[in-house]
């Protein structure tokens, strides 16, 4: 679908940016406490969130804490991957769709997405394409540690990777996209400040622990039965 049907497909469907008056979600859950977890960063980023802004969910623990806590604004787009889920997939989404629409794309993605198809960004760069990209690194495909972790009560270690500083990183690969290492609430608060309406590429890599179990009903209910 090239730029322009796109568009007209977005408008049939009420989510061009100019179109539609639905009203806006206006409740956003408080944060209870200062711990650096996946659900206290989305109520985090919750809170910058504009009608105009689009938003792309992955695989994993990372867009199971996207899905649960995430509170789109009514006119926004609200992307995840249901069919096949392949990994990485929301980078190409969040890119084809800010060529061709108004407003900031912002990623939820896992590391383990990230290794697959992060070069994208590239192209993100190259057109000056206001996307943020959340990378919540666990140093992990945490879905499948927690997985082995709750199913088989051991972990084979084989889903777990030596660390990765991706904020450090990219400052160094593309000198027009804003790059940040996360480790706390405060931080978030600071990236999130710092890059408000930069109309950049911006990357926050929020390094977060591996251990926590996301709102997934499945695993939930297995630890709520031993
Ligand atoms: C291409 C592809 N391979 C494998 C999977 C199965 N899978 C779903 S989530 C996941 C791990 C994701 O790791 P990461 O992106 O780091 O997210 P996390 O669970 O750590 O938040 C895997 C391997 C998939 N969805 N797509
Ligand atoms: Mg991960």
């Amino acid at each position: 679908m090239n730029a322009e049907d796109f568009l007209e497909y977005l408008d049939n469907i009420g989510l061009a940016a100019e179109s539609n008056n639905l009203p806006l979600t206006n409740h956003v859950e408080e944060i209870e406490d200062n711990h650096f977890t996946g659900k206290n960063i989305l109520l985090t980023i919750n809170k910058i969130l504009r009608p105009e802004d689009h938003l792309f969910v992955d695989a994993g623990n990372s867009g199971a804490f996207a899905v649960h806590y995430l509170k789109p604004r009514a006119k926004s787009m609200f992307y995840i991957s249901l069919g096949m889920g392949a990994m990485g997939n929301s980078i190409g989404a969040a890119i084809g769709s800010s060529l061709a629409c108004k407003g900031r794309s912002y990623v939820f993605l896992g590391d383990g997405s990230f290794m697959i198809h992060g070069m994208e960004i590239h192209t993100a760069v190259e057109n000056n394409l206001p996307i943020t990209f959340f990378l919540f690194n666990d140093n992990s495909h945490g879905m499948c540690t927690l997985r082995e972790k709750i199913y088989n009560h051991e972990v084979l270690e084989i889903n777990n990777f030596k660390p990765a500083t991706f904020g450090n990183g990219f400052k160094h690969i593309f000198q027009n996209l804003e790059s940040f290492e996360i480790n706390s609430l405060q931080e978030l608060n600071n990236a999130l400040a710092a890059t408000a309406g930069n109309n950049k590429v911006n990357l926050l890599s929020l390094n977060i622990s591996r251990d926590e179990v996301p709102p997934f009903k499945a695993f939930i209910n297995k630890l709520n039965t031993k």
